[in-house]
């Protein structure tokens, strides 16, 4: 580890939590993770043995250490809160996975005691804004050379997901995604929110309709239409088609060998959002590092992490209410523009 290297800690030692260790100590520039925390010791200790950090059974004492000087939240979804929380009090910058928290309240609950503190300090893992498909996309269009957007046909499509996941995650676990990229692609909010269903594949069961499409619009009128289809049974497959005025323009996918054989001609595509992303996880990592480093966040903000989290809840009420649903998001306070 080099002197000036940000020395982080890490609470939440699952899949997400580990590669993030792996990519940060070993293939990015600027920092290293020397400390980690989980609340299954036993499991946590191996991590912390394996890639040389001190282990802390309780992230907040991890969180005051004067060893750390910067925190990354990767627990479950319901602990978000505490940890951030936690290091706002503490005054470190910390990057916290999606989602900020569950609930729309709670993201608030963070807004305010950032705002209180005086200094942004909480950046939201939203990977997607750091793919360089996704920012090509938003570069075509932030200039208007294709014209005006007018409308988005996107899919997000798994191969498989476990028994736990149900008809809301849709929404809130997987699309959440889209609901961040797109407001950052067009640079602009929603308005209104709906979600329809398809004919169920033979693949789901009785707690998850799928696939599932949200529309969403935007203030200016732009339609958007995400295909939730979580169950393939073949292929983790990301689109993002938006119709311009003057040109169609397509999320580009990640270059793969073309493959001829069998009188067949064909390029293989992923199977996992973990390999989709892995290019885009590395930037985010290496930008926030570098942000950490200059005293500024310059990623998605906790004010992304709560207008996503209102935008979902919109969509979860319409999807149950069968009904579009007006989303209501407060002004954006001055210390987030
Ligand atoms: C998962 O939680 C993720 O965040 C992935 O990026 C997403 O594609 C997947 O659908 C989610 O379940």
């Amino acid at each position: 580890m080099k002197v000036e290297d940000l020395k982080l800690g890490l609470v939440g030692v699952g899949a997400i939590g580990r590669t993030h260790i792996e990519r940060i100590n070993n293939q990015l520039q600027g920092a290293k993770v020397v400390a980690c925390a989980d609340v299954n010791a036993d499991f946590g200790r191996e991590v912390a043995k394996k890639y040389d950090c001190r282990f802390y059974e309780s992230g907040e004492e991890m969180i005051e250490s004067a060893d750390i000087d910067g925190v990354i939240v990767t627990t479950l979804d319901p602990d978000h809160e505490r940890f951030v929380m936690k290091s706002i009090k503490e005054g470190k910058y910390v990057f916290c996975e999606k989602p900020l928290a569950p609930e729309a309240e709670a993201c608030k609950r963070i807004v305010e005691a950032e705002i209180a503190g005086g200094k942004k300090l909480v950046q939201v893992g939203f990977m997607r804004r750091y793919d360089r498909g996704y920012r090509q996309l938003k570069e075509a269009i932030q200039n208007r050379k294709y014209g005006e957007p007018l409308l988005l046909h996107c899919a997000h499509r798994n191969p498989s997901v476990d028994e736990n996941y149900d008809t809301p995650m849709a929404v809130e676990n997987s699309m959440i995604h889209e609901i961040d990229v797109l407001r950052w692609l067009l640079d602009e909010e929603y308005a209104t929110a709906e979600v329809v269903f398809a004919k169920n594949t033979r693949r789901t069961h009785d707690n998850l309709m799928d696939p599932q499409i949200m529309i969403l619009t935007t203030e200016s009128g732009v339609r958007i239409d995400v295909e939730a289809f979580v169950n393939t049974g073949h292929c983790y497959d990301i689109k993002c088609e938006v119709v311009c005025e003057d040109a169609i323009l397509n999320l580009p996918q990640p270059a793969t060998i073309e493959v001829c054989k069998d009188a067949q001609r064909g390029h293989a595509i992923d199977s996992d959002w973990s390999t989709r992303f892995v290019d885009a996880y590395n930037v985010e990592f290496q930008e926030w590092i570098n942000a950490t480093k200059e005293g500024r966040v310059d990623g998605p903000t906790a004010w992304d992490g709560y207008v996503g989290q209102v935008t979902a809840k919109a969509a979860s009420k319409a999807r149950d209410e069968k009904k579009v649903i007006k989303i209501e998001v407060e002004a954006k306070p001055d210390f987030y523009k």
